[in-house]
């Protein structure tokens, strides 16, 4: 087991006890696969629920789930997205940071998701993902084009690179304190 994913199971198995349902979700190409299997410790599972609708899902602890697709594209099948949308406790939005010309869509995608009843108040992680890659857009440029601002759940942007794994432990820090937060409060309504 690699350094990464023994410190990433520190950070995950503060969920044993307190179960969370993740979804991790991103335009095409934005390095979703790969970020998901920088935190497997199980296999990543593959499943198709209906036709062309492609789902990964892993569970790299006990307690908690990662489901991941490809949003975008696909008018008739996004409505069965609610589904997954509904009991989850955080969205990991994953971003081609070196792909400028697709932050519209990324934004549209994303404003979409959230605008679902489902998604109301479910806490944020936007990875900017290929930070490697030389024309990756700095963290307050891609806040700007993705209109983070005006998001009503609480957010969070972290640099990072899943081919390497640089910047994936910190933007979980931060991602598993905002989704323990928001299920406390969900606890209280
Ligand atoms: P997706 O699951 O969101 O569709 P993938 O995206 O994880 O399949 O990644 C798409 C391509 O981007 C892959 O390249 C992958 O290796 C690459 N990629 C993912 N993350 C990074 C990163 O941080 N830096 C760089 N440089 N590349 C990355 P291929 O060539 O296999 O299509
Ligand atoms: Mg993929």
């Amino acid at each position: 087991m690699g350094l990464l994913m023994s410190k990433l199971i520190k950070v995950f198995e503060s969920f044993q006890d307190n179960p969370a349902r993740i979804l991790m979700l991103g335009i095409d190409g934005a390095g979703k696969t790969t970020t998901l299997y920088k935190l497997k410790l199980n296999e990543v599972v593959t499943t198709i629920p209906t036709i062309g609708f492609n789902v990964e899902t892993v569970s790299p602890c006990k307690g908690l789930t990662f489901t991941v697709w490809d949003v975008g594209g696909q008018t008739k099948i996004r409505p069965l997205w609610r589904h997954y949308y509904q009991n989850s406790d955080g969205l990991i939005y994953v971003i081609d940071s070196n792909d400028a010309e697709r932050f519209g869509e990324s934004r549209e995608e994303l404003e979409a998701i959230l605008e679902s009843e489902e998604m109301k108040g479910v806490p944020v992680l936007v990875l900017a993902n290929k930070q490697d890659l030389p024309h990756a857009e700095p963290l307050d440029k891609m806040v700007e084009s993705l209109g983070l601002r005006n998001l009503k759940q609480e957010w969070h942007i972290q640099a990072c690179c899943a081919v390497t794994g640089d910047g994936i432990i910190e933007g979980m820090h931060k991602f598993t304190e905002l989704v323990k937060r928001f299920k406390r409060s969900r606890q209280h309504w």
